[in-house]
Order: C-alpha cells, then sequence, then structure tokens
C-alpha cells in the first residue's frame, strides 16, 4: 500500500493563495489517510535559510536548498508540496533538475497581481508601492509564469474548495496509477 513519493511545487506571487491551497489539499488528503509535508516560508525562512533575503541570488539560494529539502522527502516516500513564489523560470528548472524531473509537478497558482494586491493581507503591497520594501514580486522585481505547469490553478474564479479538489484529482491520479 505505498504510495509514489514526489513534488508538487507551487508557485504564483505573495498572496496569491499557495499556502492556503496547499494546506486545505493536505487536510482533504488527510482525511483519506495520504500524508504529505509542506515547506513554506513560516518552517523554512525562518530556519534553514534564515539570512537569506530577496535579492535574485538570495531567492536561487533559497530554492536551491529547498529543492535540496524536497529531495529528501521524495527520498524517505513522502508526497511534499513546496510553496515558495519561485519567480524565476531558470530557478524552476534548477529546482526540477534536483528534484528529478519525473518527481517534480510545478503548480501555477495564477492569481494575477491586481487581485493579490487588493487582498494585501500582509500590507506587503503597500509597502513595496511606498518603497518602503525593495524587489518585491509583481512590483519592483519580476516574475515569470511558467509556460507548462502540470495544473493551472485561477483562485480569482474559483472557491479554494473547487482548486484544492482539482489538485486532489491530480494527485490521486498518480497514485491510483
Ligand atoms: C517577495 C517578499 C519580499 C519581497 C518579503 N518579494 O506573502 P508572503 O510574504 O507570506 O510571501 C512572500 C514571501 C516570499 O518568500 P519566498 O521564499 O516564497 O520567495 S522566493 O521564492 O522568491 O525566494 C512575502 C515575503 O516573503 N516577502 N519580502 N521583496 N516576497
Amino acid at each position: 500500500n505505498a504510495h509514489p513519493s514526489f513534488v508538487l511545487w507551487f508557485t504564483g506571487l505573495s498572496g496569491s493563495g499557495k499556502s492556503t491551497l496547499a494546506n486545505a489539499v493536505e487536510k482533504l488528503l488527510f482525511e483519506k489517510g495520504i500524508q504529505t509535508y509542506t515547506l513554506d516560508g513560516d518552517n523554512i525562512r525562518q530556519g534553514v535559510n534564515r539570512g537569506l533575503g530577496f535579492s535574485a541570488e538570495d531567492r536561487k539560494e533559497n530554492l536551491r536548498r529547498i529543492a535540496e529539502v524536497a529531495k529528501l522527502f521524495v527520498d524517505a516516500g513522502q508526497i511534499c508540496f513546496s510553496a515558495f513564489i519561485s519567480p524565476m523560470r531558470k530557478d524552476r528548472e534548477m529546482i526540477a533538475s534536483i528534484v528529478g524531473e519525473k518527481d517534480f509537478f510545478e503548480v501555477f497558482v495564477d492569481t494575477p497581481l491586481e487581485v493579490c494586491e487588493a487582498r494585501d493581507v500582509k500590507g506587503l503591497y503597500k509597502k513595496a508601492r511606498a518603497g518602503e520594501i525593495t524587489n518585491f514580486t509583481g512590483i519592483s522585481a519580476p516574475y515569470e509564469a511558467p509556460e507548462n505547469p502540470a495544473l493551472h490553478i485561477q483562485t480569482a474564479n474559483e472557491s479554494i474548495e473547487d482548486s484544492a479538489k482539482k489538485i486532489i484529482a491530480f494527485i490521486e491520479e498518480k497514485i491510483n496509477k
């Protein structure tokens, strides 16, 4: 009854809903007896990656280390979710090659900047517009949208539950194959 292990890598702007979605999916899977682990800013940027900032170089190093950690979860037989902006295509390619192409699935949490900025849950967009935060993704730093994601989620048009169900369907398809 072992299930396959792999990484679902959520990419999208700050406030796009990456962690919220990963947590919703995690909860639904747990109810079905499938355990997952989510890497996100709360458990990574405060810990292993404390001290890294948001320059292009620091983001790359942030993501490289996270990819190595995600790979360990795959080695341990787990399903791992990873929720980081991961704005650059090149860096996501690096991640895929560290994790291993066959175990890496990109989930594009495609929430338009206007929507993320209107939500502004943490007030960061306001600060970025005021120049109090520099290098802010979508405002003063780039975001390169995935061209061919395994899953494309548009949170502006559907509920978290509906988005989560799509992701669950994708995972169950892989598990039952
Ligand atoms: C983007 C920033 C920045 C800058 C602080 N740019 O909404 P949040 O708060 O919780 O998510 C954002 C998080 C992004 O960290 P990641 O590790 O996901 O980024 S990356 O993949 O690019 O390395 C935001 C907060 O950190 N934050 N400053 N300048 N987001």
